[in-house]
């Protein structure tokens, strides 16, 4: 920004060129304050704001963004089944970086551990915002947050919780049991690393539930899991739970369970 300029004689105004130097941080819009004064005259100002260009966060929501831009909630998913995102870069004052470009990565995150999405990048940003479809594919998740991260700066964003539901192929089921001597084989279908607990009672009157095995974990598809020596007859109930990463029970949802008897 020139100090003074000349504003020659018999003319009215002259034009300036300031320059805007770009700096990394991520503090916003700035207002910016021109004055011009001259002896003999009125000052005159005017102001003019100076946008950020630095990423401070994504807002991330449903591919309805688009059309709106606005950013709208992710709804309720199912896992297989694919569903439109949006990812918008934005400064610390939540204004879109129109000139963001960079691709960024993908993840997600769930209270049931490590979901599986696809893909693990967005690709190249138009206008400060991606719009695509994106694929949960590993089962049953609670709270599940999209995370997008652009990696050389760690700066990033998540969506908002939201649920995802097994598809009808990977809802866990006891597909099979059956009693060898004493021992309870039960067969249910599993989604590859997952983690299961085999739990028996003997009655359903609110007896608390006993472990019986405490982890499994899935191989995708039907997986057989023995209870050894175990049948005291004439009845046991049998139920798999859904885990989280941490062991815990997922939820007392997720669960399924099966009643074995013996037969005289
Ligand atoms: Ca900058
Ligand atoms: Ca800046």
């Amino acid at each position: 920004m020139p100090a003074s300029v000349v504003l020659l004689a018999g003319r009215t105004f002259t034009n300036i060129s300031p320059t805007v130097i770009d700096d990394a941080e991520t503090d916003g819009p700035q207002t910016v304050t021109i004055t011009a004064s001259a002896p003999g005259f009125a000052q005159g100002s005017t102001t003019v704001t100076v946008l950020d260009n630095d990423l401070h966060h994504f807002a991330i929501g449903s591919g309805d963004a688009q059309v709106f831009e606005q950013r709208t909630l992710i709804l309720n998913q199912t896992s297989t089944v694919p569903f439109a995102i949006s990812v918008v870069a934005k400064d610390i004052a939540s204004n879109t970086l129109i000139g963001f470009t960079q691709a960024v990565a993908l993840s997600a995150v769930s209270d049931l551990g490590l979901v599986v999405l696809s893909p693990t990048n967005t690709g190249m940003f138009q206008r400060g915002s991606w719009f695509g479809r994106v694929t949960v594919s590993n089962g049953d998740h609670m709270n599940v947050r999209i995370i997008a991260v652009e990696t050389s700066s760690g700066r990033g964003g998540q969506s908002n919780p939201f649920r995802v539901y097994a598809s009808l192929a990977q809802q866990l089921r006891i597909l099979g049991a059956g009693i060898e001597r004493s021992d309870v084989r039960l067969t249910f279908n599993s989604v590859t690393g997952r983690h299961y607990r085999l739990e028996a009672v003997l009655d359903l009157t609110g007896a608390t539930w006993n472990v019986v095995v405490p982890k499994l974990t899935g191989l995708g598809g039907a997986m057989t899991v023995t209870n050894a020596s175990r049948f005291s007859p004439p009845r046991q109930f049998y139920r798999v739970v859904l885990l989280a990463l941490d062991g815990s029970p997922a939820t007392s949802g997720i669960h399924r369970k099966k009643q074995v008897r013996t037969h005289h």
